[in-house]
């Protein structure tokens, strides 16, 4: 095992200042792929005050990275946002609101934004909260793992998918430094169908995998086919009605693929669920759901699994 040490350029006020909020696995994977191109990068944290932290980054060839990375502390979020060209926001779906409320108002309007997580349906609101900024949307499927609360480890590769939603456009410059710094990221002039193909994934193997409690691989048997094959093709359907036509055979095929390329893995829900922490569902399948009801149609198997997942977070011991 090898290991490197190098300090953060996060404020080197020459280049464009990108900004991270969340540092679960992805916020901090993203952290270390940006920095160690040399770009300027700070986390926004949740503590009154700035603070340095060490943070170390194991790849996929165990080689082990250190570097010291900056949280903006609440008392220096008016000084420091003002200078940020991109705010990344790493957070679970469910949090994406609340925490760009305070920190919105402060971002100047050339200020872009870039929400990257599990799920779709924050993007709506979201929009409706800008002050003048753009807004971009990202999904990766980089496999990450926090060892430790500051020690990330990555677990597999995994293509980046970006591209604008609304408002201004990001900056070219940024983009290109985005693209060169994160492996297989591309970008896309429109990111909607994108995402959609990758909620189509999440609606089959995330309830699924939490429900039966068991490994992604496992949902390759048969007894699992007419639910999955049901609750692509309802996404399909509410897809179609906003505009967003997707191939369902090729979707049906791309989970299957994926159920067998993280065969081993436990999903991102199934874990949540193990842990008793609160769960994507609302973004994931519940976003299936509010999309048929926008339109007048039912998402009867989504509405299931969605239903199912509920009524295990509901039966998480109090103190969880
Ligand atoms: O994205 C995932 C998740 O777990 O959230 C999949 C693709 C299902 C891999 O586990």
């Amino acid at each position: 095992m090898s290991t490197d040490t190098y300090s953060s350029v996060s404020n080197n006020q020459q280049l464009p200042q990108i900004s991270i909020m969340g540092a679960g696995a992805i916020g901090q994977l993203i952290y270390q792929q940006l920095s160690s191109s040399n770009i300027a990068v700070n986390f926004i944290g949740r503590a009154e005050k700035s603070q340095q932290q060490t943070v170390t980054f194991t790849n996929l060839e165990q080689q082990q990275t250190t570097c010291t990375a900056m949280f903006v502390g609440r008392t220096d979020w008016p000084l420091q946002l003002v200078n940020t060209r991109l705010l990344i926001v790493c957070v679970k779906a469910y949090q994406v609101v609340a925490a760009l409320k305070p920190i919105i108002k402060l971002l100047n309007r050339d200020c872009h934004i870039l929400l990257l997580h599990n799920g779709m349906g924050p993007h709506l609101e979201v929009a409706n909260m800008l002050n003048g900024q753009g807004l971009s949307l990202g999904t990766t499927s980089q496999g990450a793992l926090k060892k430790s609360a500051w020690h990330t480890q990555q677990t597999g590769q995994g293509v980046t998918q970006l591209g604008h939603f609304t408002g201004p456009m990001l900056s070219e410059t940024i983009k290109i430094s985005l693209l060169s710094s994160i492996p297989q990221s591309q970008w896309f002039e429109d990111i909607l169908p994108m995402l959609w193909q990758k909620l189509a994934i999440n609606v089959a193997i995330n309830p699924m995998t939490a429900i039966h409690d068991c490994r992604n691989g496992e949902l390759a048997a048969a007894q699992y086919r007419k639910t999955i094959t049901a609750a692509v093709t309802e996404l399909v359907q509410v897809a179609a009605a906003e505009s967003i036509m997707l191939d369902l055979a090729v979707l049906l095929d791309r989970v299957y693929q994926v159920i067998e390329l993280t065969a081993a893995n436990y999903s991102s829900m199934h874990q949540d669920v193990q842990h008793q922490r609160k769960t994507e569902i609302e973004a994931i399948n519940g976003f299936v759901v509010l999309m048929a009801s926008k339109h007048g149609k039912s998402a009867k198997t989504n509405q299931q699994l969605l239903a199912s997942i509920t009524a295990l977070e509901q039966g998480y011991s109090s103190n969880a």
